[in-house]
């Protein structure tokens, strides 16, 4: 694939978009983990659009986030609804708009940290993304006082990004992509999805 959300980074040789699976495979793939967390073909779709109906979430909100940040932004929503390798890091939630969240999944050091690197010249309002957004005018506005700064001065740290901005869904880890130890938000479809064997791994122990 070659399109907006197609990559080229040190550390991550090769980047497609789907974390998910692509959106023609998806209903078929997901069959295989239909008791797991997965995702449709529309959901799968609708992660790559700006706004989607999925939360209605403006990634925009201190003016343009850049394309080399938001693809990150895609790329982890992608991952959060379709991934059936999550298993080990649900939990229960009981907020007004889900039962389930995720909790401290481990993400690789170099997602984390190219993610953090692609969003310096971005800007945002908040620590935390889930909560204290103003939603008045249906989609999620800095609410009053709350100042846009550069991701940097926001989240001083990569794991700061990854921890805070969804309020722990993940856990910063030193472990290595290509490890087993750590969930990948990028991988190569072609190559396999390493993110089996680490669940099977934190679930199971070594075995
Ligand atoms: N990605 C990951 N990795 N983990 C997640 O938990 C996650 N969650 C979302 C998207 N990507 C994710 C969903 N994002 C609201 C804000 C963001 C959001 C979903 C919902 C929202 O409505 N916030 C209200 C509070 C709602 C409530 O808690 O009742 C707000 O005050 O802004």
């Amino acid at each position: 694939p070659h399109d907006a959300t197609t990559l080229r980074h040190p550390h991550i040789p090769s980047i497609t978009p789907f974390g998910c699976h692509h959106p023609s495979q998806t209903p078929l793939q997901c069959a295989l983990w239909k008791d797991n967390a997965c995702c449709t073909a529309n959901t799968s779709m609708e992660a790559h659009r700006d706004q989607s109906y999925l939360y209605g979430f403006n990634w925009d909100h201190c003016g343009a986030m850049a394309q080399r940040c938001k693809r990150h932004f895609i790329q982890d929503t992608c991952l959060y609804e379709c991934s059936p390798n999550l298993g080990p890091w649900i939990d229960q939630s009981d907020s007004s708009w889900r039962r389930e969240r995720i909790l401290n999944v481990p993400l690789c050091r170099e997602d984390c940290e190219q993610w953090w690197e692609d969003c310096q010249d971005s800007a945002t309002c908040k620590v935390n993304w889930h909560k204290g957004w103003n939603w008045t005018t249906g989609t999620n506005q800095c609410p009053h006082g709350a100042m846009c700064q550069k991701f940097k001065y926001v989240f001083p740290t990569p794991a700061d990004l990854c921890e805070k901005v969804w309020s722990h869904s993940y856990k910063y880890t030193t472990e290595r992509r290509g490890s087993g130890r750590c969930i990948q938000m990028w991988f190569d479809p072609i190559e396999g999805n390493p993110n089996v064997a680490v669940a099977r791994y934190y679930a199971l122990g070594p075995a």
